[in-house]
């Protein structure tokens, strides 16, 4: 992700401030010159930069952290909430029926974004429809089809007709039924005459409720100037920043949209349709310090139980704390988290996973952890109800026929058992604790993690603060 740099070297130098209570000007310069590099590495423009930095190191050296609290996390509070300020609002976004049109030059990412913004709005029970008026590039019919296929929701096109305005007419009645209705339109090379009636006309007959400028990341500050022009000629009510994943230059048009009249409403960080997130800056921040963003991570479990059919009830983490752990808990607690997306995304969210300890894992710790628990998922189908059940009683010609079952070596099995005890264990020292012993185990975690060092529990609202 972008200004990930930012988080580790940040750390290392917040580290350092590690069980000082005073800080001296020194150590905020350290700092300051830390966020400045990787700042001014993702083109974010140099003013920003050095206003931000003034802001950091005033305020820094000047306000008095609250008693009890650490120079490091006094100092880390103030980045936070300097960056969130850096970065903007973000666009405001009801979830209710509406009409979005998205316009942006040629291969901004609008057609995929359409397809995005629709399985996320399905993901949060609204009914979207994706209507394709592109008629410029040969091909964008099947491409949209493809992608709003993939997304699984409604889609409207018209591979023959030559006249999107009329397209977008009948789009709109053929998906009366739907919620949200997704209107992509065509791009062209510059923003140019040609493209700006046709968006008008579009908007005309479909009256939209909000317009969204795609924007590629890797334009950098360039996205300033685009989002300037768009609102003049069309008007812009938001910005879905595309391609955050494979871009450096990232940081600059994520900073750029605030100096525009606009915000930004979603992020883009992949080709697949769940490679989309809702821009929350707290959230966004937080993450990149290395803090995690409880808010993604709740709203990704949330999907995966849905995808996994499981009831809001069967996912108390109270009842887990109860009886006894069954490989059935785990095989469900496994699904739901397969279906979070990758794990080292998913871990990243963790307060104290996040940052500091996910940069001492090798880069492909997590894959290996993830195909065993594909292995483990394949192991256990092949097991009896009783063994799902009273896993400790399984024996050693047991594990041979599961073994022989699942086409796995033994060696699995046992693994999988280890795996389901120490599981059972750590589940065994929450259960009996109250709520202040929880609270502290979690700090000890975080502490550990070298993340959000103390800072912001897990019951914080919005920020970690
Ligand atoms: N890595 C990555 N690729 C993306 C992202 N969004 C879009 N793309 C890719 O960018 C290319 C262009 O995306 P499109 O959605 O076709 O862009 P468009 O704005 O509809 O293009 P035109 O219709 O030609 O104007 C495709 O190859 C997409 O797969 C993203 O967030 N990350
Ligand atoms: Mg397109």
């Amino acid at each position: 992700m972008v200004l990930d740099d930012l988080g580790t070297s940040l750390r290392g130098t917040l580290d350092k401030l590690q069980g000082q209570t005073r800080i001296t000007e020194d150590d905020v310069e350290d700092v300051v010159r830390e966020i400045q590099r990787s700042l001014i590495q993702a083109d974010v423009d140099i003013e920003l930069v050095q206003g931000l930095s003034d802001s950091i190191e005033e305020r820094a050296l000047e306000e008095e952290p609250p008693a009890g609290t650490s120079a490091r996390d006094h100092v880390l509070k103030i980045v936070y909430e300097e960056m969130v300020a850096l970065v903007g609002e973000s666009t405001e976004l009801p979830l209710e029926e509406q009409t979005i049109m998205l316009a942006g030059l040629q291969g901004s990412g609008k057609t995929t974004s359409a397809a995005k913004m629709a399985w996320w709005f399905s993901k949060k029970g609204l009914r979207p429809a994706v209507i394709q008026t592109d008629t410029f590039r040969p091909g964008a019919y099947d491409q949209a089809k493809q992608m709003a296929d993939r997304a699984e929701v409604e889609f409207y096109g018209d591979a023959d007709a030559e006249d999107p305005v009329e397209i977008a007419r009948e789009g709109l009645e053929a998906t009366e039924d739907a919620d949200v209705h997704i209107v992509d339109t065509a791009g062209r090379h510059a923003l140019e005459d040609d493209l700006i009636d046709e968006i008008e006309q579009i908007g005309d007959v479909v009256d939209p409720d909000r317009n969204l400028l795609v924007l590629d990341a890797a334009i950098g500050q360039g996205a300033k100037e685009q989002a300037q022009q768009f609102d003049e000629s069309i008007g812009i009510d938001g910005v879905m920043i595309t391609k955050l994943d494979g871009t450096a230059k990232g940081g600059g048009a994520l900073t750029a949209v605030d100096q525009t009249d606009s915000s930004i409403a979603f992020l883009g960080t992949g080709e697949e349709v769940g490679d989309v997130e809702r821009f929350e800056p707290s959230g966004f921040i937080s993450r990149l310090l290395g803090m995690g963003d409880l808010k993604q991570l709740a709203e990704r479990v949330e999907r995966a139980m849905d995808e996994t059919g499981m009831e809001e009830d069967d996912w108390d983490p109270e009842d887990m704390l109860q009886g006894s752990f069954t490989l059935k808990d785990m095989q469900k607690q496994m699904e739901a988290m397969n279906n979070m997306g990758p794990l080292d995304q998913v871990m990243d969210m963790i307060p104290g996973m996040g940052g500091g300890m996910m940069d001492q894992l090798p880069d492909d710790a997590m894959d290996v952890t993830q195909e065993r628990m594909l292995d483990f998922d394949v192991v256990m189908d092949s097991m009896t109800e009783d063994e799902l059940e009273y896993p400790r009683a399984i024996g050693a010609s047991q594990i041979e026929r599961i073994a022989r079952g699942s086409g796995k070596p033994e060696e699995r099995v046992r693994e999988l058992l280890q795996q389901h005890k120490m599981m059972e264990q750590t589940i065994k020292q929450f259960q009996g604790m109250g709520d202040g012993d929880m609270q502290r185990m979690m700090k000890k975690m975080q502490q550990q993690g070298g993340g959000g060092g103390g800072m912001g529990g897990l019951g914080g609202g919005d920020g970690p603060f």
